[in-house]
């Protein structure tokens, strides 16, 4: 896992550029949502998660963010409907945060961030070999992107908090099976969508971006959890705390955000 880019003064996104040219391209993440601007249609539908097998594998610290990973080899896990054009298969989940405060979040509403962000990344099966290829085409991925604000504790979010002292360090991993994401799901499925990017490097312009409306309410002291992990690896000498891996907005650049209600 040699990464070269990172969210600090020298490698963090504002950097990103130099490696990662497409940084500057025509339709980058995340973006500020502005709800009186996105255009309702009448023709999207609802979205529909498919989580109930429960195909997670494992949770592991991966140098910027924590990762869970699915079993991506079949269609037991999909998203579907919405603007996608098939089912999508759920690959990862991680989140983005910040430090202490409000911001942390990568997509923004009307200028305001929220603590966290959560990502559920899947891809098109249907049109493409591996997730690899997908993550290279312009309509390879489907990231749902979820709001986290602090609040009262969350019900599920500690079956994760529990186990994110076993994935301290970069590069670590631990087995996590049988986790079904629909208990982060907030109970409306209401959404934006826009075509966009990853957020980190390679920053490919691969996907189709659907945006929960609203979020989901998780306590500070679960957020702290998140903030005791390391970018760093357990040899290194110097310890950096995870947080603040995020992205901020980029330029909309003439892109239409469309409403489901
Ligand atoms: S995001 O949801 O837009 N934040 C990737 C997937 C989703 C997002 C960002 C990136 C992704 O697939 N990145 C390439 C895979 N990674 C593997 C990894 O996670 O370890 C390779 C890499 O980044 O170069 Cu570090
Ligand atoms: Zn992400």
């Amino acid at each position: 896992t040699g990464h070269h880019w990172g969210y600090g003064k020298e490698d963090g996104p504002s950097s990103w550029y130099r490696n990662y040219p497409v940084a500057e391209g025509n339709r980058q993440s995340p973006i500020d949502i502005v709800p009186n601007e996105a255009s309702h249609d009448r023709d999207l539908g609802p979205i529909m998660t498919n989580y109930d097998h429960c195909t997670s594998i494992n949770i592991s610290n991966n140098g910027h963010s924590v990762v869970v990973e699915f079993n991506d080899s079949d269609d037991r896990s999909v998203i579907k409907g919405g603007p996608l054009d098939n089912p999508y298969r759920l690959k990862q989940f991680h989140f983005h945060w910040g430090g202490k405060g409000h911001e942390g979040s990568e997509h923004t509403v009307s200028g305001e961030g929220f603590a966290s962000e959560l990502h559920l990344v899947h891809w098109n099966a249907v049109k493409y070999k591996t997730y690899g290829e997908a993550s290279t085409a312009p309509d390879g991925l489907a990231v749902l992107g979820i709001f986290l604000e602090t609040g009262d504790d969350h019900r599920w979010l500690h079956m994760i908090t529990d186990v994110l002292y076993m994935v301290k360090y970069k590069g670590s991993i631990t087995d996590f099976k049988g986790f079904n994401p629909n208990c982060l799901l907030p109970s409306s499925l209401h959404y934006w969508t826009y075509l966009g990017s990853l957020t980190t490097p390679p920053l490919h312009e691969s996907v189709i971006w659907i945006i929960l409306k609203e979020p989901i309410e998780v306590s500070e002291k679960q957020l702290g959890m998140f903030r005791m992990l390391l970018f760093t690896e357990e040899d290194d000498d110097q310890k950096m705390r995870m947080e603040n891996n995020f992205r901020p907005p980029q330029p909309i650049k003439g892109r239409r955000v469309r409403s489901s209600n």
